[in-house]
């Protein structure tokens, strides 16, 4: 514990870096010395910046980790409280000369009022702004900084009161902040205060560079045109030079003496240019763009990006059917695969890089190339952006408005166009944004979700005329006005409640689960896009023994329940479960079988949908990720676990998928093409009984078009006499495989069959090789030591060897166990 007075004393003097003679803009983080107390206690405490009230209470032993037991319960008075958040550092003299000296926040959580050297220099009220403000006049040699944060729940009252009418859904529609952070049918209540980004000043002479923009004028395959608007932060006093460099040629203008103007436009050409492409279709190519400031050959400021030559565009055609809506990349109509991302932690400082790196890398390999970005978390720090540009994987961004109506006094829209400039300006030189959308499911919850209900015409009228404001005037005004990438209202364009959901647009099928419909649902409607569909399973075994304090793999207790956000969330994963599974009695067989419910179900809706291709033209489902240990919909938790569902998602997101369909009697075979290249290929189906003995087979050569989704056989089930509970149809086209199963896996007559395990040991990794001379159905392999299996989740079908790498930096690989649903059926 210390307290403010010894920690002034331990100023750090961190400017003695700078070079005396450099003339580009001195750049020096805030984030060392930092301390925190709760308003008038004076009880400090050594704060980490970035970061947040939570993180830092949790981080000095003040509170309970609130993701574990029912703490978070506990730790709720921390939003009620005000924060104080205080620093002190030193500037040099180079800094103090300096004509210019911007302090700069890259995010504070929300109602910060900023004093240095105790004097106010800004009150903010949203999370997702920047703030620079110039300090010239109060900087000194020594410094302190102080932020006192106020609960978000004061100023919600207060805007409330200016209403005559309560808008859905709370009163954090009235704060610019995460909307997660007040509670979500998949996460807890963590309200958290802070200084959650960056915070830095900037020393400058003269002028320096405050943006670049790189606009597309026109890309073609023999060159590509962008212009690279750079925008200073003040006219140009003395003549500048601006120079912007690609890898073929340096592109440069010159400032006339007197400039009035700040915003100078570079043309540039790439001559043969390579394109970004999603990384199923190309490679996602980044070119470096250089851009530098010159006074009289002297550099005065510096910069780079990465850029990528792509043309995109949304195609929202009317048709015979209703309106298409897909994505055109470079020419292509590329059929979108993906999942709904929501912010990895409650606490944004609890996700690092590595945690970036390894989810974006569990997209890829998941064969997805579409994430959506859900409006209800945040704008995602750059690096999540820049990971994308390069994995080539294209990001869905939603405004930051989920599930709400929010107010439409002038001061909110103003702080809201401020909000989307500084967004739009940050994020516009991704390659990967390729939409942006106003809000999540705020449409269809004021015509669908009884929000109108009690409220006058015109009260009715005025919370309308906001939202029409807000998300058909104001956003896709700023859109058009900072980027050249499409808007798009809201997601869904039409709630379930409408019939046009499925000819129009973009829809979330939340028939099933929330109203209970069966899987196949999916399958008998499919909309042009399907941005939104899900299904909740539990997290892994070491997930659950972690959030319950004894430690124990159990599911009944009170501390897994807490964990669960949904108010029928484990009735409904029951109900599921008892239609098409076997229920299991012991806790982890409940666990296991949950998963592979999920799995189930959602690989049906994917296939479904892109079986459907190019009527439907993407599948994203909810949700990729977890932002805490919990009972949710996501397909990786919270521990970066792969649940079933994200090893089938991989299976299903592949380019060429065999998929099937039961008609009546008949099972139609089809295959999915998004590859650009057509295939002249042998077919081969088989109908297989459990113990191996082959009982009807067929072969034909077969032709699938480029970018296409064609039925390639009807198996007549009438024609032929066999056992549909012991049975499968296996095909084969080239290297692609799939299998089919008559009946529901509940129904089917699984041996109980041992599975034979051959285990060699390689540098780093052991190779498993498995055999059955029975089908095994969803074999799940664990151990308790520590590694990745490159496969999991799958079949073993009768006689066949299936290979899995497990890697790891152990020398031992352990007791390999598994589960599969045979054993679960002889129990
Ligand atoms: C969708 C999302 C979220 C929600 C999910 C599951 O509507 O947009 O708001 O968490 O459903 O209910």
């Amino acid at each position: 514990m210390r307290n403010l007075v010894l920690f002034t004393t331990t100023i750090l003097v961190f400017f003695t870096s700078c070079q005396p003679t450099s003339q580009i803009p001195l750049i020096y983080e805030i984030n060392k010395n930092w301390s925190f107390s709760a308003e008038n206690q004076n009880n400090w405490y050594p704060a980490k910046v970035p970061g947040n009230i939570y993180s830092d209470l949790i981080d000095n032993k003040l509170i309970e980790d609130p993701f574990i037991g029912e703490n978070e319960k506990k730790v709720q008075w921390v939003s009620d409280s005000t924060w104080l958040y205080t620093t002190s550092f030193k500037a040099s003299p180079e800094i103090l000369n300096k004509e210019n000296i911007t302090l700069n926040f890259e995010g504070l959580d929300t109602y910060a009022s900023v004093l240095l050297n105790d004097h106010p220099l800004i009150s903010t009220n949203n999370a997702f702004r920047t703030y620079n403000i110039p300090i010239k006049n109060w900087i000194k040699e020594k410094n302190t900084l102080k932020i006192r944060f106020d609960p978000t729940k004061i100023h919600e009252q207060k805007a409330k009161q200016q209403l005559d009418y309560t808008l859905p859904e709370g009163n954090r529609v009235f704060t610019r902040k995460a909307q997660f952070q007040y509670g979500w049918d998949w996460g807890p209540v963590l309200n958290t205060s802070g200084i959650w980004k960056k915070v830095y000043l900037k020393a400058w002479d003269h002028t320096s560079i405050e943006n670049v923009y790189l606009k597309k004028e026109r890309y073609s395959e023999d060159q590509a045109r962008f212009i690279a608007v750079v925008t200073l932060t003040s006219p140009p006093t003395k003549t500048i030079k601006i120079q912007v460099e690609t890898d073929q040629k340096v592109f440069h203008l010159e400032t006339s003496k007197g400039e009035s103007k700040h915003q100078f436009e570079i043309p540039v050409v790439i001559e043969h240019p390579t394109f970004w492409w999603p990384h199923n279709m190309g490679n996602p190519h980044l070119y470096d763009v250089k851009i530098s400031l010159f006074n009289n050959n002297k550099l005065i400021d510096k910069t780079s990006l990465k850029h990528g030559i792509r043309n995109i565009s949304l195609i929202t055609d009317k048709d015979s059917i209703g309106q298409s809506f897909y994505f055109n990349v470079n020419g292509v109509a590329v059929y979108m695969k993906g999942a709904n991302y929501i912010p990895q932690h409650s606490l944004q400082n609890k996700v690092f890089k590595k945690d970036y790196e390894e989810l974006l890398e569990d997209v890829v390999n998941a064969n997805m190339n579409m994430l959506r970005v859900w409006g209800g978390g945040i704008y995602e720090h750059d690096i999540f952006y820049d990971l994308c540009d390069e994995k080539g994987i294209l990001v869905w961004q939603d405004f930051m408005f989920a599930c709400a109506m929010y107010p439409g006094d002038k001061a909110y829209l103003n702080n809201v166009q401020k909000e989307a400039e500084d967004q739009l300006k940050r994020l516009r030189n991704h390659p990967s944004i390729v939409l942006w959308c106003g809000n999540n499911e705020s449409s269809e919850g004021w015509h669908r979700w009884g929000w109108q209900e009690g409220k006058t015409v015109s009260q009715k009228e005025e919370i309308w005329k906001n939202y029409l404001r807000l998300f058909d005037s104001i956003l896709p005004q700023t859109v058009k006005k900072h980027t050249q990438i499409p808007y798009w209202e809201s997601s869904p364009k039409y709630g379930r409640g409408n019939p046009k959901y499925q000819f129009e647009g973009d829809a979330h099928d939340w028939w099933v689960w929330h109203d209970g419909y069966p899987f196949e649902h999916f399958e008998e409607h499919v909309p042009r896009f399907m941005s939104e569909f899900g299904f909740q399973s539990y997290p892994s075994p070491n997930m659950i023994a972690h959030i319950n304090p004894s430690g124990e793999i159990k599911l009944n207790t009170k501390s897994i329940q807490s964990h669960q956000k949904h108010h029928r969330g484990f009735q409904l994963i029951d109900e599921y479960m008892k239609r098409d599974f076997p229920v299991p009695s012991s806790d982890e067989e409940y666990i296991y079988v949950s998963q592979l419910v999920q799995a189930h179900g959602m690989r049906k809706g994917i296939e479904a949908h892109r079986r459907a291709k190019p009527y439907n033209m993407g599948t994203l489902y909810w949700q990729l990720n977890d932002c805490w240990p919990g009972i949710s919909w996501s397909s990786i938790d919270h521990f970066g676990n792969w649940k079933a569902l994200h090893y089938h998602a991989k299976r299903a997101f592949e380019d060429v998928l065999i998929s099937f369909k039961k008609e009546g009697n008949t099972i139609k075979v089809y295959i999915v093409n998004d590859k650009l290249t057509p295939f002249d290929k042998t077919l081969t189906l088989k109908i297989i009984d459990f113990e191996g003995t082959v009982l009807w087979s067929q072969n034909k050569k077969i032709n699938v078009p480029e970018n296409s989704s064609v039925v390639v056989n009807t198996v007549m089930l009438s024609d032929l006499d066999l056992g549909l509970n012991s049975t499968f149809l296996d095909v084969q086209f080239g290297e692609h495989s799939a299998h089919y199963y008559f009946d529901r896996p509940k129904n089917l007559v699984l041996s109980s069959g041992n599975i034979n395990f051959n285990i060699t040991k390689q540098e780093n990794q052991f190779t498993i090789k498995l055999t059955s001379e029975v089908l095994q159905k969803d074999v799940y392999l664990f151990t308790d030591v520590e590694g990745t299996f490159s496969d999991n989740f799958f079949d073993i079908k009768p006689n066949e060897t299936i290979t899995v790498i497990f890697s790891t930096v152990a020398d031992e690989i352990g007791q390999i166990q598994y589960k599969s649903l045979n054993k679960i059926s002889s129990n």
